[in-house]
């Protein structure tokens, strides 16, 4: 099954209270439960995360390389400024799909740049909690197929005998 880390970035721990007319009302835990949710009906594996600093998300992306097939990341603030993570990113080589609940672009002018949607390779914003389940599809699409488990000899049959 397709292993896939969602990765939250600062200040998203407040989700549900912070700016709600911004961010929505949805908690992070209820964005997590819908994404748990969709991940069992597309049959892959989540690990969700969440850091409020930046060398703690760079050293979570340098750990997905031992377990994701892809990552979904909020870098929220940092994707403007970081660029940790965008090297982060692109050392890493998994698929990263960045997300953002709010529209980036129909903010301040300091949101409409994002030094990490540069190197990711593709970005779902402006959906509220839903971006996270379009992220989700997004990153599954990008997995590599696995290649298929060789069966075990118990299941090999047992060579027959040439004797008549
Ligand atoms: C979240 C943040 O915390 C902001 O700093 C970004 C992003 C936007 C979001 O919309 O998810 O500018």
């Amino acid at each position: 099954m397709p292993r896939i880390l969602i990765l939250n970035g600062p200040n998203l721990n407040l989700l549900g209270v912070r700016e709600p007319g911004v961010y929505g009302t949805a908690t992070l835990a209820e964005i997590e439960a819908a994404v748990r949710r969709l991940a069992g009906s597309l049959h892959c594996v989540v690990r969700f995360a969440q850091q409020n600093s930046e060398g703690a998300l760079v050293d979570a992306l340098h750990a997905a390389r031992g377990w994701a097939d892809a990552v979904v990341f909020n870098p929220a603030a940092y994707s403007h400024t970081s660029v940790a993570l965008r090297d982060a990113i692109s050392a890493i080589g998994l698929p990263v799909v960045e997300v953002h609940l709010s529209n980036i672009h129909a903010r301040e002018s300091f949101r409409r740049h994002s030094l990490t949607a540069e190197v990711a390779a593709g970005v779902i914003g402006g959906f509220g909690a839903e971006s996270y389940l379009l992220g989700l599809r997004a990153a599954l699409s990008l997995c590599e197929p696995r290649s298929t488990p060789r069966r075990s000899p118990r299941t090999v049959p047992a060579k027959r005998s040439l004797k008549r």
